[in-house]
């Protein structure tokens, strides 16, 4: 079991400043300046809190989590980018980079909307100078094909990969080989150990440890005293840097794109067009995971920014871009007709039930 870990090979990536990044990526004068993404409450004009910033605002305080109202005052007289969030928009990146990323291992996790885990073990077999190149390889790639920059994390498993990730950023590439991980986690700030919220950090700091290693100079006994059984041994392994867990796709229950028209529109040609666009862009994704679906759901979202969804499921399993077309363009019709009233600002169509086709993906893994 330890000579397997020890030869195990994670990555790690996480975009940079991610919704703020994208935001740059489509207005090429945000270059240069502070760009907050922020979420209003919606009671006042200021309040709610930064979704993100870029790492010019960060150089005045600005961060994730503080108010609106704080961050205006901080940027106080600094010519600089403030934006809504567009979700949509961050997810159709996201997408393109997870489909770089999970090209290059079959163990692939996605962790949240910009970060994902690779087990490369296999790909390198083993070795950490491949390893290292195979990150490199793959930070350039998602730079050239989607333009975001990312930091990548190497290491014996997810928690040290996490954390080489954590400390190499902005733009960086860190590698941790298993003879190097004591002495990376050793100084390390009992906050930055991956899993550990702020609270659990003060607690920890309130008995005098503020490292990982003053924490893993502690015995399990004395751990699980404290902390209970669980987060007790969490502790004893994580600052040891054992961490065992795999890392497996989670089934993807949906898979979809959204998109604004060109126009405020009803015309059911328009609407046409936008859906097949999105019908070929789905099962290319859908092929090159060799996924398939039951369930087809349009979304029209009107100009009072009301949400109206149609599905519909079908009896077999589908794969091809003109079925889930021609059926969301039915359902389409009926919610128009349903709703004499509404016009479609943005249209989003999705297939569900996904399942793997298993003949073909053990084909082309025995090719890969
Ligand atoms: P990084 O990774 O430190 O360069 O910066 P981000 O912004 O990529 O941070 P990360 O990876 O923790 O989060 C990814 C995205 O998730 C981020 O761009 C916006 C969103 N997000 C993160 N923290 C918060 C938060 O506290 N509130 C809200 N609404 N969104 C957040
Ligand atoms: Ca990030
Ligand atoms: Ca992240």
């Amino acid at each position: 079991m330890l000579e397997k870990n020890q030869t195990r090979i994670v990555i790690a990536i996480d975009m940079d400043y991610f919704y703020a990044q994208c935001e740059e990526l489509r207005n090429p004068e945000a270059k240069g300046k502070p760009v907050i993404v922020g979420m209003f409450s919606g009671r006042t004009e200021i309040s709610g809190a930064v979704a993100t910033a870029n790492y010019e605002a960060r150089k005045y305080g600005v961060k994730s989590g503080i108010p609106l109202a704080r961050a205006k005052k901080l940027l106080e007289g600094v010519d600089h980018l403030f934006v809504h969030p567009d979700f949509p928009y961050y997810e159709s990146v996201s997408s393109r980079i997870m489909g770089i990323i999970r090209s290059y291992s079959k163990r692939f996790a996605q962790e949240s909307i910009d970060e994902a885990f690779i087990d490369i073990t296999d790909t390198v077999d083993s070795d950490y100078k491949r390893a290292g190149e195979l990150a490199k390889e793959i930070k350039e790639r998602i730079r050239k094909e989607t333009g975001i920059k990312c930091s990548i994390g190497v290491g014996p498993n997810k928690l040290i990969a996490k954390m080489a990730c954590d400390s190499s950023k902005p733009d960086g590439l860190m590698i941790i080989t298993p003879e190097h991980v004591e002495e990376f986690l050793k100084q390390k700030d009992v906050d930055s150990l991956y899993g550990i919220g702020p609270r659990t950090a003060e607690r920890l700091k309130a008995m005098g440890i503020h490292t990982v290693g003053e924490l893993a100079a502690l015995s399990l006994e004395k751990l699980r005293r404290e902390f209970g059984n669980r987060l007790g041994l969490y502790f004893y392994q994580a600052s040891r840097g054992i961490d065992e867990t795999q890392i497996e796709e989670k089934e993807r229950e949906q898979l979809g794109r959204m998109l604004t028209l060109k126009q405020d529109t009803r015309d059911i040609n328009d609407i046409k067009e936008a859906l097949s666009m999105m019908a070929k862009d789905i099962t290319q994704e859908l092929k090159s995971n060799n996924l398939s679906y039951k369930s087809t759901t349009v979304t029209i979202i009107d100009t009072e920014l009301k949400h109206h969804s149609r599905s519909r499921t079908l009896r077999a399993k589908e794969n091809d871009a003109e079925t889930a077309a021609n059926i969301a363009l039915e359902l389409v019709k009926g919610l128009l007709d349903d709703k004499p009233e509404i016009f479609a600002r943005r249209l989003g169509l999705s297939v569900s039930y996904l399942s793997k086709e298993e003949g073909q993906q053990q084909l082309t893994s025995f090719f890969a």
